[in-house]
């Protein structure tokens, strides 16, 4: 009697838990929707057919609600859906317009996380210089390397988009010694990067500089002359505790 108690209260917590991980799950799949069909939130009047619907910023709310962390929402809903958005435009099943209002929807959902991903913790690790590079205004990726980078203790001096050398040179003499990075997400734009790093390294020889966005690798990293390359923010963090640590 006493065994099949205890079965029946196993089965009974292995069959919540399931029903929980299909309700994230479902969640997750809601805002991905959201995401991709570019719906902000309640609102929004686009796209019409879901005039009244929540949107992203609304959904996210619900995920978090619904324990699951903010991590999981960035990994497993929103960077793969954008990552989808850019497969679509790429085979021409969806224009600028659309892509313009899935980075909308995004960062409504980022609205929500950023609390998350800033610690409260006093900045003490110095200053950390950040744009997208000349030419170029894709911001996402930047916005969330600012944040993680905000979040492990630094003061994020965020550039904005389409910034030339001349301003990350202003911002480094503005800031001695802080690290600098930088962001492009075209094949385009990393012409750009190249030039930027070039006058940095020459003008600072000493300045630590990141580079990353999706078309940037090590191999590239290496053969502009930058520091350090990280295809998430995470890594970036990392490697700036390492540096620090070091001082
Ligand atoms: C949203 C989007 C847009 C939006 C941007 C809105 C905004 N506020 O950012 C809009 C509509 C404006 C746009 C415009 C264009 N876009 Co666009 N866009 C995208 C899309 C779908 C998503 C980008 C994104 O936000 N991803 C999510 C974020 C989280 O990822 P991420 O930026 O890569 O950042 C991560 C990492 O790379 C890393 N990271 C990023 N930066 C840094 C920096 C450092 C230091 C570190 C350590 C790490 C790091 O951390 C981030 C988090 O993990 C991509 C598709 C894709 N797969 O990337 C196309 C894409 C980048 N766009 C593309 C194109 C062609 C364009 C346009 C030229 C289209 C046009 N004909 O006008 C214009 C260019 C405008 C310009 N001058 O910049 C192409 C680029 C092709 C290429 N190889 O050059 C892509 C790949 C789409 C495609 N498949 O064709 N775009």
């Amino acid at each position: 009697m006493l065994i099949s108690g205890k079965a029946d209260y196993r089965f009974v917590m292995l069959f919540i838990l399931n029903l929980l991980l299909v309700v994230m799950s479902e969640i997750l799949e809601k805002l991905s929707e959201a995401v991709e069909l570019g719906k902000v939130d309640r609102k929004a009047h686009y796209p019409p057919h879901l005039k009244g619907f929540e949107g992203s910023y609304e959904i996210t709310g619900t995920a978090l609600d619904a324990g699951i962390t903010p991590g999981q929402i960035l990994d497993e809903a929103l960077i793969p859906t954008m990552e989808r958005v850019g497969r679509k435009f790429s085979e021409k099943k969806i224009f600028v317009p659309q892509m313009l209002m899935s980075a909308k929807a995004m960062g409504a959902a980022m609205v929500q996380l950023k609390p998350y991903f800033i610690s409260g913790e006093i900045k003490t690790k110095g200053s950390f210089i950040m744009g997208t590079v000349r030419g170029d205004l894709h911001d996402i990726g930047k916005n969330l390397v600012s944040i993680m980078i905000e979040g492990g203790g630094w003061r994020v001096i965020d550039l904005g988009v389409d910034v030339n050398t001349a301003r990350f040179l202003r911002a480094i003499e503005e800031n001695p010694g802080s690290p600098v990075g930088i962001s492009a997400l075209l094949t385009t734009t990393m012409e750009n990067m190249k030039e930027t790093v070039a006058s940095i390294k020459e003008k600072f020889p000493g300045t630590l500089v990141l580079v990353g966005g999706a078309p940037v690798n090590e191999r590239f990293c290496k053969k502009i002359g930058a520091d350090f390359y990280s295809p998430d923010p995470q890594g970036a963090v990392n490697y700036l505790s390492m540096i620090q640590s070091k001082f």
